[in-house]
């Protein structure tokens, strides 16, 4: 027979729990007990006051560029909440949420984005990496690290997460290609917010969904409602669970949407109609998931006061650690290597000296004699 049909052994779904309006459907519903449900509630609502303070100060010129990430806390936070504490989690940089839940102090967000290396000290007893904006390069530190927990064989997962932009670089398939053929326990989570700055999503891939590239490197894929934490969870669960096992990786799309700008460096009413935010706004994960908790009777409004009220003292603290944190401008070279370089040292003294105003410049080479 010159030609045949090849049956692609596959497995691509798409999940939600929660509908738009927080309604829930029962067949799926995790079981999440009374005071997790409220945990979650509130490091949702922690990172989006940061979120709202951040830009805040950004405009008052107490901060530097600040990338938002208002609308996709539930991507993050949900996968992050399945996680045992020695899995591994490999950020992008809009998984303010998930990197609370695991331990990170608020004031840790607000360094990266005002300049300082402190914010990617990664905490004590925490199994994550620290933020990564050269984009997708991270994916190849999560493959990385997913290989070891295999190699360590103590039934470690590596969460690796990534924007729909990332699945256009060279990384994010190479990463992939190796983790199907060594089947290794690795979720990658690519958060689909519809945009890479300016670029839509379907100017990224011609596919039809993100989920389905996990296919062609011989694993399952899955489209999720990133907008959804109960999908978020029951989903990553299941990869984490087959991971563990050694079934291997799992790529989830979690579509979900960039309600703000991408960074307070760009405008973004010059490339995408209002009328496109508009109509994500009734999905906003925070507000589904407190209508979820309203109807289970879980969020009274009291607990809510007192939420809302420890919530804005913990950011206030948080502000106050953040503005009495003096950044030196030469701090940055001391964080390239556990020990610093003889040319390093060199570097820094350097522009000590420049900063100091008493530079030398240093000889330069005569490019005309190379
Ligand atoms: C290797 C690399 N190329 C280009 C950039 C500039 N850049 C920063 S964010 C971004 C878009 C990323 O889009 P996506 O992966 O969808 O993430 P999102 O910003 O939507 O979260 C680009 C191109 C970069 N940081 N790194
Ligand atoms: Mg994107």
């Amino acid at each position: 027979m010159p030609r045949e049909p090849i049956h692609v052994s596959c497995r691509l779904e798409s999940l939600s729990v929660l509908s738009p309006d927080g309604q829930v459907d029962q067949d799926l519903e995790p079981e999440i007990g009374s005071a997790d449900l409220l945990r979650l509630y509130r490091t949702m609502l922690l990172s989006r006051r940061l979120d709202e303070r951040c830009l805040m100060l950004q405009r008052q010129g107490r901060m530097g560029t600040y990338g938002p990430t208002k609308g996709q806390e539930a991507a993050s936070l949900g996968p992050a909440y399945v996680l045992r504490p020695d899995d591994w989690l490999v950020p992008a940089f809009r998984e303010a949420a998930g990197l609370f839940w695991r331990g990170w102090p608020l004031q840790a967000w607000m360094f990266v984005w005002g300049g300082s290396e402190a914010g990617n000290i990664v905490p004590d007893g925490v199994n994550d990496l620290p933020l990564c904006v050269p984009i997708a390069s991270q994916c190849q530190y999560g493959m990385g690290i997913a290989w070891g927990c295999k190699l360590r064989g103590q039934g470690q997962v590596c969460l690796t997460f990534c924007g729909d932009g990332a699945t256009s670089e060279g990384d994010f398939h190479e990463a992939l290609n190796f983790a199907g053929v060594y089947n290794l326990p690795l979720i990658m989570l690519v958060q689909n917010n519809g945009w890479a700055i300016s670029q839509p999503r379907h100017r990224q891939t011609a596919s039809q969904t993100i989920a389905q590239k996990a296919v062609a490197y011989g694993f399952d894929g899955l489209q999720v409602d990133g907008n959804d934490i109960l999908a978020m969870i029951v989903a990553t669960r299941e990869a984490a669970e087959k991971a563990r096992t050694g079934g291997g990786p799992t790529l989830i799309e979690a579509v979900t949407y960039r309600m703000m700008m991408h960074t307070t460096a760009d405008d973004p009413k010059k490339y995408r109609k209002e009328e496109e935010v508009k109509a994500w706004e009734p999905r906003d994960p925070l507000l589904r998931f407190r209508t979820y908790l309203d109807r289970k009777k879980v969020l009274s409004p009291e607990a809510e006061k007192v939420i809302d009220e420890e919530v804005a003292a913990e950011l206030d603290a948080a502000v106050r650690s953040y503005e009495s944190h003096r950044t030196e401008p030469t701090e940055f070279l001391e964080h390239m290597y556990a020990e610093m370089t003889p040319d390093l040292i060199a570097q820094q003294a350097e522009l000590k000296a420049y900063l100091a105003g008493k530079h030398t410049p240093a000889p330069q080479p005569d490019l005309a004699a190379v």
